[in-house]
């Protein structure tokens, strides 16, 4: 009797852990490289990341949302420029081709950091977390730079 009683919780330990592998597995299919979260003067509350999304693995990837421990929201974005007028609208999805790459760069997509209570300074480094549709998660630990690193 008290034996079995184990049983449930052995399962959900199973379960918990099996979830875990599959977001590791799905987290070393995409890189974010050459990322850099804009650095900005202290109290401002919104900034941008940047950098390169590519899917190394072999099943199509779709971002669909993106969250940092720095920020109260994180949006995808894309500007558009309109009669010499710069809007920015939501980017609902980001589908990532196996192999395929998508750029986030200043003047295109983006990712928007807001409501900031702390702006980090240069040379700190911000975790952005990407999520897809299928509420997997991955992170990267992104530096913090007035301008696009060489
Ligand atoms: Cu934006």
């Amino acid at each position: 009797m008290k034996t079995s009683s184990h049983q449930p919780l052995t399962l959900l330990l199973i379960t918990v852990l099996s979830g875990i592998f599959a977001a590791s597995v799905l987290a070393a299919d995409v890189t974010f490289s050459n990322a850099w979260v804009r650095a900005m003067p202290p109290g401002q509350a919104m900034t941008a990341g940047y950098g390169t999304l590519t899917n190394t693995g072999k099943k199509t990837i779709v971002i669909t949302d993106a969250m940092s421990p720095i920020a109260a929201s994180t949006e995808m974005h894309m500007s558009k420029t309109e009669g010499g007028q710069v809007t920015m609208v939501p980017l609902e999805k980001v589908v990532l081709e196996p192999g395929k790459a998508f750029d986030l760069v200043p003047g295109g997509a983006h990712l928007m950091l807001m409501g900031i209570q702390r702006m980090p300074s240069e040379s700190e480094r911000v975790s952005i977390c990407l999520i897809t549709d299928g509420s997997d998660q991955f992170c990267t630990d992104v530096p913090v730079s007035r301008s696009a690193p060489q």
